[in-house]
């Protein structure tokens, strides 16, 4: 891999470079951002097409700025893509990491990312888990990795291992990565003291950010605190949206003027909480401490029931109409972004395609087809904006998209309009 020798003089040249393992939202734009400081890059994937893309210079995913970062990173020589993982000095391993059946962390990914780096350690190398992870799980790679490398040290063995081990988990917001991955703060959590220091090495080389050393249990939960903090902020003005549908007061007004406190800081109420973090990691919280996480789990119940109270919300508001057409502002799981996936817009969309007699007008002007399961429905159709607005009996805001807001009231006429985003309020 080419190194820059002379950019890295004072700091630990990279000379075998680095494997970032996963090229997701943030294994890819975390190769590109390595990349633009002249360190050697092997982005590792299992999905070819992933791969071929990034080596023609193109980003398979959407993310602003991060096209124009993958063509330079590529073109310039230091990044390219592989499905074989390469020896490299640090192993970066950004895989997914789920939950399986009843709300428990799978693992597999990240079991899998081990096995593959396992045969290329020679000793000396870095490996750093920056997926979002249960507390303990750094521990279990050291412990999984002895396993298949009984010829080599590890961290939970030895305080001079021959690979050092630490958890640094990403924080970046989709919408925001390229400019979050390089001005967050980082949390480096090692299993020793020198694991912490070792991988720090490599986020000083990126990050404007500070850089604070930890243990790697601690950064482990410091991740899942962060989101379970937002998720249980969320909650809390999602059971406001609840109380004030029965006090038949406005929710937006009740909390934005509650916000001039200097002390409160409430987010906003919506269709429910999407993505693949927020509301996943507060359950690996869950699944470490059952009984000590009842507000946690309050938190996940209240925001799961969102969509189906949105879906009850058009149905009364449908009532009496034999053939009620309901125009469905957003499918996206947040606004300004095109990923349709763990979006509780979607969900309420399904939901109300399964109500007899009732055409659903989805508007998603960040996509040019519905996705599969959507498609596969009769009574849902991909819709303009303006031709939903036209047709539709019912409107409601799913997701609050910049392009929604200069709607006037005017072609909302005087319709019910469900806003659950309040973006008209
Ligand atoms: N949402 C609301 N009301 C709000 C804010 C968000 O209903 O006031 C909804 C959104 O519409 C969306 C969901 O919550 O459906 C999640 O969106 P988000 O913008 O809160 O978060 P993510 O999932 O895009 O990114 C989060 C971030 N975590 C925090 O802000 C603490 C990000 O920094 C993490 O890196 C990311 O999770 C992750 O990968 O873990």
């Amino acid at each position: 891999m080419p190194v820059d020798q002379g950019h890295l003089t004072g700091a630990r040249v990279y000379e075998q470079g680095i494997a970032v393992i996963g090229l997701g939202y943030i294994g890819l734009p975390t190769c590109a951002a390595i990349a633009a400081h002249r360190i050697g890059v092997v982005g590792v994937d299992v999905n070819p097409r992933t791969v071929d893309a990034i080596n023609r210079g193109e980003a398979p995913i959407v993310e602003p700025d991060l096209d124009q970062a993958v063509e330079g990173a590529v073109a310039s020589g230091f990044l390219r893509a592989s499905t074989e993982v390469p020896e490299a000095d640090v192993f970066l391993l950004a895989v997914p990491t789920p939950f399986a059946d009843g709300h428990k962390p799978d693992l597999s990914f990240v079991e899998a990312a081990t096995h593959s780096i396992a045969p290329r350690l020679r000793g000396g190398e870095v490996v750093i888990l920056e997926s979002t992870s249960p507390p303990g799980t750094t521990r279990r790679i050291s412990e999984w990795l002895s396993e298949l490398r009984p010829d080599l040290t590890f961290p939970h063995q030895s305080d001079t291992p021959d690979v050092h081990l630490a958890h640094c988990p990403e924080r970046v917001l989709p919408g925001r990565i390229m400019i979050e991955i390089v001005a967050n703060d980082r949390v480096v959590g090692g299993l020793t003291p020198s694991c912490a220091e070792a991988a720090a090495e490599l986020y000083r080389v990126f990050c404007k950010g500070e850089i604070v050393l930890t243990d790697a249990t601690t950064a482990e939960m410091v991740k899942l605190t962060e989101n379970a903090f937002r998720d249980v902020n969320i909650a809390f003005a999602n059971e406001l949206a609840n109380v004030c549908g029965v006090l038949d007061l406005n929710v937006w007004e009740v909390i934005s003027h509650a916000n001039r406190h200097p002390r409160v800081n409430i987010l906003s109420p919506g269709p429910g909480v999407g993505g693949h973090c927020i509301a996943v990691d507060p359950w690996f919280i869950v699944a470490a401490a059952p009984d000590q996480s009842k507000l946690i789990q309050t938190a996940r119940s209240i925001n799961d029931d969102r969509p189906m109270a949105v879906v009850q919300n058009v149905i009364d508001a449908t009532s009496g109409l034999a053939a009620p057409v309901v125009a469905c502002l957003g499918l996206a799981f947040k606004a300004d972004i095109d990923d349709l996936r763990e979006s509780p817009a979607r969900q309420v969309v399904k939901s109300l395609a399964q109500v007899e007699g009732l055409q659903v007008l989805a508007v998603e002007p960040h996509v040019e087809e519905l996705p599969d399961d959507l498609a596969a429905l009769e009574n849902v159709e991909l819709s303009s904006a303006e031709s939903a607005l036209e047709r539709a009996d019912v409107v409601v805001l799913l997701v609050d998209h910049t392009s929604f807001r200069s709607i006037p009231a005017s072609a909302l006429g005087n319709r019910p309009v469900i806003d659950t985003r309040g973006l008209w309020r």
